[in-house]
């Protein structure tokens, strides 16, 4: 743990509950990209679920919007230790677009436009824990935020929310995404502020 200037946070550090720690609360919302901003087509745009067997499933933009969509208000943790709270999203349930596919699958491996991935086990994904959203702020996902939808998985540090998102495919044996490969920690709970492996 680094030097901690007094009065950066802004607020004595685990004054609120709801911040993890190590995190400091900010107001506007950082965007942080390892590489260029997606912009992705919204006519070419698929989202994809594919098993282990190779079953495949796939919603154009249009109908990923037509489903039954969620709105909720999360609170968000960067691994470079900025926390917002009460941020305001909707999106489709991961739940309702993997939960009945015939699978033995634990993992995901999510990928995004672009090329960017990200590993977590299925069950973070479900029961009301994770989405595919596409509005922000009652608005239209703007593409420096992952826009026209990216993946929202709150519980665990903001990596694991991938921006352009375009599918999730399930696997029996996990296997690291991006940041999972250079270092960070495989499963990331803020709680347990497992920022990097061995932590
Ligand atoms: N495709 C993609 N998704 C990504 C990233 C990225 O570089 N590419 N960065 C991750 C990281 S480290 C964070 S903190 C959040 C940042 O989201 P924001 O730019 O909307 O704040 O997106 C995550 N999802
Ligand atoms: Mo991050």
């Amino acid at each position: 743990m680094g030097v901690v200037t007094p009065g950066f946070t802004g607020r004595a550090r685990g004054a609120d509950p709801r911040l993890p720690p190590g995190q400091y609360l900010t107001e506007d919302f950082p965007v942080l990209t390892a590489g260029p901003t997606q912009r992705v087509n919204l006519d070419k745009w698929e989202f994809t679920v594919t098993t282990e067997k190779g079953e495949k499933r796939a919603w154009s933009f249009r109908e990923l919007t037509s489903l039954p969509s969620e709105k909720f208000t999360v609170d968000i943790h960067c691994v470079t230790q900025w926390s917002k709270l009460d941020t305001r999203w909707r999106g489709v349930p991961v739940e309702s677009l993997v939960g009945d596919l015939d699978t033995m699958a634990d993992y995901v491996l999510v990928h995004s436009y672009g090329g960017y991935t990200t590993n977590l086990p299925l069950a973070d994904l479900l029961d009301g824990q994770a989405w595919v959203a596409y509005e922000y702020n009652g608005k239209p996902l703007t593409p420096e935020h992952g826009g026209p939808a990216r993946l929202l998985v709150p519980h665990l540090y903001f990596w694991k929310s991938a921006k352009w998102v375009r599918g999730l495919e399930l696997a029996t044996k996990d296997e690291p995404g991006f940041w999972e490969a250079s270092g960070y920690h495989d499963y990331g709970d803020p709680w347990r502020e497992q920022r990097y492996q061995g932590d």
